[in-house]
């Protein structure tokens, strides 16, 4: 049974703690819901950019935990981001990985490889300094402390299945520029 990904963010919301977070695509829409007033920045259109954009705030801000909420489309767009990661090193970067199979977005068309491309792999070819998969929410739980502790880069392959919403029926929020001021505001405050 795939993970549902609305109950692998409503984990992570409840473990987070103070991290910054980074939700893209079908993540996103779920996120405002799950956790409206959190320290967040979306990346919504830019695809493959969630680990670029999650790896500046874990550089800028290494006080943090930073959490990236990818798509798996998006990463084989770019999937030359896991070597700039993992080159980068950032001890405080956790790149969960939401592995639905599709491009749900745009359509649910099915990603090149389908469910068989093996991201753990390539997340430990690139030099993360861990990668494992997760398939069901018990696991996710009992797991999330040690992942919200332990030296990053860490990535982690959850297996989901489609969520309720994407950004084309839930809409695509608040805008970009001024999502990252509420977040920079936020920080300076905090
Ligand atoms: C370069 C580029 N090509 C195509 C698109 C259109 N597009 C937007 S979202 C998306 C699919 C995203 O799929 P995935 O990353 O797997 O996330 P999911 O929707 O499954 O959560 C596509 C193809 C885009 N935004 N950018
Ligand atoms: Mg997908």
């Amino acid at each position: 049974m795939a993970i549902k990904p609305e109950d692998a963010l409503r984990a992570i919301a409840a473990a987070r703690g103070d991290a910054l977070c980074v939700p893209t695509m079908t993540t996103a829409p779920a996120w405002r819901t799950i956790a409206p007033n959190d320290l967040s920045v979306g990346c919504v259109g830019f695809m493959g950019g969630a680990s670029s954009l999650g790896l500046g705030l874990a550089l800028a801000r290494p006080d943090r935990r930073v959490l990236v909420f990818d798509g798996d489309g998006s990463l084989l767009m770019q999937l030359g981001s896991l070597a700039t990661v993992a080159g980068a090193a950032p001890r405080n970067l956790v790149h969960f990985l939401f592995k639905n199979g599709v491009y749900h977005t745009s359509g649910a068309q099915e990603i090149p490889g389908g469910g068989g491309v093996d991201f753990v792999q390539m997340a430990k070819g690139a030099g993360y300094r861990a990668a494992s998969a997760i398939g069901e929410l018990g696991e996710l739980k009992r797991r999330l402390p040690s992942l919200l502790k332990e030296e990053g880069p860490i990535f982690v392959e959850l297996h989901t299945g489609l969520a309720e919403a994407t950004p084309m029926t839930a809409g695509m929020g608040t805008p970009f520029h001024q999502q990252v001021e509420r977040l920079r505001g936020q920080l300076i405050a905090s």
